[in-house]
């Protein structure tokens, strides 16, 4: 475990200070850390409190972290998601939260002015900054394939990383070589895992990952020198505990055997379940589906209809076929064990449509919508709303797939 962090440097200050000093809002503040609750509701003590306020109060107190952000092969989707929330304040507190002593793709510094900055936060902070990683570090040819000032990326993570108080590798790439590490993987690209085996790492794997759970390990670490729960991937348990398939709102869907057959059918414009479409929730650990993107409602893949591609899992993103249909591992039953959709029991009888219309009463409403959505009997006239596709080519079991009430 790493020690403590203090802070020898009376510039950093404590983020209360800080955020005073930079005139950013007790509202945004707030705001702040009432997300960082939803993303990390239990297993940090930052965050285990009753209110935002409660939070905001422990937080402020904390000295601001310095961080040294080492970017290597990827996508730069890690800093995008840090930076770009829907909230532009939110971007700018998040920079005056943590200390960014050091990151290439932000700072205005290049050539020899950028490597003075790295060497001097390196030498300020030397075994009291955290060292975040941002994408895969090439191997094959003895690193040549991505070089920093003339020295391949693995020398200066050697060197940067073995002289942080923690280190955290931040998106797929950088926990397990992500996109880059893709069959043919010309570059022979690894995780930081790979090269520091014997150094305490903190794996926040996702393409990208959700900001919030990497802001949480950091400012829990400046907080109390400590570091949340891992799995045996590494990854914060509080983060990667749960599949996403667990809490996924379309699992209704998959419980009834509704499935997409086809991106753009009936069933995908009614929200129906992806597994169909290759959707890996089943079998991938992430905190996605009750904690979203951009501080949006529905900014995450499967809220936006794409299936989930298992980016947290190095053994499924970018190993296993985007559409391929998996074999369910969880303790979700197997779509086979449910009823047949097209159950040849037959179909509900106008009267007793009517009857059930009538005793149910208020829950007629709901009725109707609900056999709009799910509905599919092209000729059910004891269905509201039913008859023929609007068009005509929608192709067979895109359409008419759902379930029959039986009688
Ligand atoms: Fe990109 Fe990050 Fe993917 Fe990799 O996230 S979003 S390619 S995990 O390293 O920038
Ligand atoms: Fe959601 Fe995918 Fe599970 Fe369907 S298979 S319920 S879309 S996680
Ligand atoms: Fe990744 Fe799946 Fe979440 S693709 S972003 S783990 S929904």
């Amino acid at each position: 475990m790493f020690g403590r962090l203090v802070t020898s440097a009376k510039a950093l200050g404590t983020i209360d200070e800080r955020l005073m000093r930079c005139g950013v809002s007790r509202r945004a503040f707030l705001q702040f850390c009432s997300t960082l609750m939803v993303a990390a509701p239990f297993g940090l003590a930052i965050t285990d409190k009753k209110t935002p306020e409660d939070v905001a109060a422990g937080l402020g107190k904390v000295i601001r972290p310095p961080v040294i952000w080492l970017h290597f092969q990827d996508c730069t989707g890690c800093t995008e998601t840090l930076l770009r929330p829907s909230h532009p304040d939110l971007g700018d507190l998040i920079l005056n939260v943590i200390s960014l002593e050091y990151h290439e793709t932000l700072m205005a510094g290049s050539g020899r002015q950028a490597e003075e900055a790295l060497a001097q936060a390196v030498d300020t902070y030397s075994g009291k900054y955290v060292c975040v990683v941002e994408g895969s570090i090439p191997t094959r040819d003895k690193g040549i394939y991505m070089k920093l000032a003339g020295r391949p990326a693995m020398e200066v993570l050697a060197d940067v990383a073995g002289k942080a108080a923690a280190i955290i590798a931040i998106g797929s790439c950088a926990a397990w070589g992500g996109i880059p590490s893709a069959d043919p993987d010309p570059t022979g690209a690894v995780g930081v895992v790979d090269l520091l085996p014997n150094k305490t790492i903190v794996n926040l794997p996702g393409c990208p990952p959700n900001p919030y759970t990497l802001l949480g390990v950091v400012l829990q670490f400046a907080d109390s020198g400590t570091l949340p729960e891992l799995d045996g991937e590494k990854r914060p348990k509080f983060a990667y505990d749960r599949d996403i398939h667990e809490q996924c709102p379309r699992r209704a869907h998959f419980d009834a055997g509704r499935f997409v057959k086809q991106f753009g059918d009936q069933g995908h414009r009614e929200g129906w379940c992806l597994y169909e479409m290759g959707c890996k929730g089943p079998d991938t650990h992430a905190g996605c589906s009750t904690r979203h993107f951009n501080e949006m409602p529905d900014v995450w893949p499967i809220g936006i209809g794409a299936p989930c591609i298992g980016c947290t899992e190095k053994s499924i993103a970018f190993r296993v076929p985007m559409f391929k249909v998996i074999q369910i591992h969880t303790r979700a039953t197997p779509p086979e064990t449910y009823p047949a959709i097209n159950a040849p029991q037959g179909i509900i009888s106008p009267l007793a449509t009517g009857l059930v219309g009538l005793g149910a009463g208020a829950l007629a409403g709901a009725g109707y919508v609900a056999s709009r959505k799910f509905s599919t009997a092209r000729d059910d006239d004891s269905v509201p709303g039913s008859g023929p596709p609007a068009d005509p080519e929608t192709p067979e079991g895109s359409e008419g797939t759902g379930p029959k009430a039986s009688v």
